[in-house]
């Protein structure tokens, strides 16, 4: 094997509101900043003003700004409907924005209408930590009973049905407008935020937009995207669906190995790639993740790290970064192969992170916490340290 090169650490900062500094950042050992200009309107053209005032900042903390995550991808683009063409325009523009000002990697993704749903955002572990959970009865409870969309119905089984009832029964009101919050409300960096009145209204736009459809109009985003991707030497990294399975009849296309090889092979570009986040993939036990890395390694432009456990009735939890159902061991040797093949250091962070000893007293983004990451990082390093060792 060629040289062995570890990957690049960052963690993602989500700019000056963050309660996590970059000074913390810089202690927790990281490298690399990912960052968006979170406070931009989603659609909006980023300047190179606006780029280069969050670039400036991130340099004077002695950090580098490594990866975009993300610049997202306006709802009319991915329904292909209203203003489409003027925000495909502003994408390009943004990504041109981004080259001239340095930055090479942009992350995004696909998932309609919502960014990452979680349930449950301070789960207690037993010992004491709280990590984000996706329970499906709960899922289900608020889509038949708060939502009450129409035919919700059909999307779960008669054994989810008994429990989302069992489920909605015993809960308070409180606690019914917190699940309502945390599933559409916007979770940090979703960008995007609904009511429940406004939620049917968006869902309404997807009634004729099934995956395939949905897969086609990634396409012909990709299209535009990446002739524009490669001039810049701009990697763009399609974050996966995050839970990878469809929700609210929604399509979801970027799931699976497959939804990668067709991402790859219908749009062929070394620069249109995928963000490979362990977390997200890991939660259908049908993916195989070294395999991924294995057939699609040079399509990895950005690395997350964490782990998931699944339980027999779909749900999961966000588990400890080497432990859960995520074959962490195998995914980190692959990647060291696929660096040495590539000759080329790939930017990782640690995803997530419990919310534990100090964190568990401070408001910090969920799943973003201080302590829970730097947790995460180090040992994901150790570990990376240790297997470069032994392949050496
Ligand atoms: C959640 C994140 C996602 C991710 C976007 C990428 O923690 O992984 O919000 O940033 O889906 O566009």
């Amino acid at each position: 094997m060629s040289e062995l090169i570890k990957m690049e650490q960052t963690m993602r900062w989500y700019g000056p509101q963050d309660p996590v500094t970059l000074a913390d950042i810089r202690q927790a050992g990281a490298t690399g900043i990912v960052s968006a200009l979170h406070h931009l309107p989603n659609g909006v053209i980023w300047s190179r003003e606006e780029i280069k005032k969050r670039k400036d900042t991130i340099e004077a903390a002695g950090l580098t700004w490594s990866v975009v995550e993300s610049i997202p991808v306006h709802e009319h683009i991915k329904t292909r409907s209203g203003d489409y063409q003027k925000y495909i325009a502003n994408y390009i523009t943004s990504i041109e924005n981004l080259a001239a000002e340095g930055i090479h990697t942009v992350c995004y993704n696909f998932m309609p209408v919502l960014d990452w749903t979680r349930t449950d955002l301070a789960y207690e572990l037993p010992n004491g930590a709280k990590a984000l959970r996706f329970e499906l009865q709960a899922l289900a409870a608020f889509d038949l009973f708060i939502l009450k969309r129409p035919h919700a119905a059909d999307s779960y089984s008669k054994n989810v049905i008994k429990r989302a009832e069992a489920y909605f029964k015993q809960i308070s009101d409180d606690n019914k407008q917190l699940l309502t919050n945390n599933i559409i409300a916007g979770l940090p960096g979703a960008e995007e935020g609904y009511s429940l009145k406004d939620f049917q209204k968006v869902l309404d736009t997807y009634k004729d937009i099934d995956a395939g459809k949905l897969a086609d109009n990634l396409k012909l985003f990709l299209d535009e995207i990446i002739p524009v991707a490669e001039k810049n030497r701009v990697f763009m990294a399609i974050h996966p669906d995050d839970p990878p399975f469809p929700m609210f009849g929604l399509p979801r296309v970027m799931s699976t190995i497959d939804d990668v090889k067709r991402l790859v092979t219908e749009t062929p570009s070394e620069y249109n790639g995928i963000t490979f986040c362990t977390g997200s993939f890991g939660v259908r036990a049908d993916n195989d993740l070294p395999q991924i890395i294995r057939e699609h390694g040079d399509h990895i432009h950005f690395i997350h790290l964490r782990s998931t456990q699944r339980d027999a009735e779909g749900n999961f939890h966000e588990a400890n970064h080497l432990e859960g159902d995520v074959p962490i061991v195998e995914v980190i040797k692959e990647l060291i192969k696929v660096q040495a093949k590539r000759g080329k250091s790939l930017p990782m962070r640690p995803d997530h992170g419990h919310q534990m000893l100090d964190d568990l007293k401070k408001t910090t983004n969920p799943g973003y916490t201080g302590i829970g990451r730097l947790k995460g990082l180090a040992e994901l390093r150790g570990l990376e340290m240790g297997l470069i060792h032994g392949l050496k």
